[in-house]
């Protein structure tokens, strides 16, 4: 019965299987129900480690389920990491290259850049806001592997937290001169306003996100290294991108960032 065994290399090489065909598949946990977070993490190592295998190179980490409203809609209610490489950055104004996408959806979020190393037990938001280099304007581009973005905690961790590209603001603000809670979002869809949030929809400021990720990721023994960045979370729930539909996220202090696709 050895074709019913699931292990952490067969979950990974379904799920790049998934990416690469542009095909939805139904959750790893209905072929493994057993699969645990910890287990879910390795997927998640083994995915990321086979692209820099083939060249990329780890620029920094997500989190992910930060906001409520992503809670709500993805029904899973805590927050999550995952990896960011250079191979998925696309310079602002650049089409998202959607013929290479299965379901993309873009969510607005408030980015890190990391002036030093920080690794946890015990990261205080305090702490990890010392480490803050600078604070951009974000848009991620998420694209489960999923059908209809439907899984649980454990699918998305292995699914590297449906992470696809992202895109970070050229602005650079330093982090001294903000009140992250209150740094507003207007989210806008083909020139129409969809949603709106300030920082404060991320775990109360996004500095407590971006200690929960050096407290998360030390738990592996890992930690967050100097000039990575860190993409905090979506404000809002995401959207759908569609052609001829530009996103735009306007930020009081951070700047405005669109992206589109053909
Ligand atoms: C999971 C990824 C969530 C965020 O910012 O909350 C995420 C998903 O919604 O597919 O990137
Ligand atoms: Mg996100």
């Amino acid at each position: 019965m050895t074709a019913n065994i699931w292990t952490v290399d067969r979950a990974a090489e379904a799920l790049r299987a998934a990416e690469s065909a542009r095909s939805a598949r139904h959750p790893i946990t209905e072929d493994w129900p057993g699969l645990d977070l910890g287990t879910a993490y390795r997927v998640q190592s083994e995915l990321v480690a086979a692209r820099v295998a083939g060249g990329e190179k780890i620029v920094g980490v997500k989190l992910g389920l930060t906001s409520r409203a992503k809670q709500r809609r993805m029904g899973v209610d805590a927050p999550l990491t995952g990896w960011l490489t250079d191979g998925m950055a696309l310079d602002a104004g650049a089409l998202v290259p959607v013929e290479r996408l299965i379901h993309p959806r873009v969510e607005p979020e408030i980015v890190f850049t990391l002036g030093r190393r920080l690794a946890g037990p015990g990261v205080t938001p305090a702490s990890a806001m010392a480490a803050v280099r600078s604070v951009s304007a974000g848009l991620e581009v998420i694209d489960s592997r999923y059908r209809d973005f439907r899984f649980t905690l454990a699918d998305v961790v292995a699914d590297n937290a449906s992470s696809a590209r992202f895109v970070v603001g050229d602005m650079e603000v330093d982090p001294a001169g903000l009140d992250l809670a209150l740094e507003a979002c207007v989210l806008g869809v083909g020139g129409a306003v969809v949603d709106t949030a300030t920082g404060a929809a991320v775990q109360g400021h996004p500095g407590r996100a971006l200690a929960l990720a050096a407290n998360s990721l030390a738990e592996r023994g890992l930690a967050l290294e100097e000039g990575w960045i860190v993409l905090t979370g979506g404000m809002t729930d995401a959207v759908p991108l569609e052609p001829g539909r530009p996103i735009t996220a306007e930020f009081t202090h951070l700047g405005t960032l669109t992206v589109s696709c053909d």
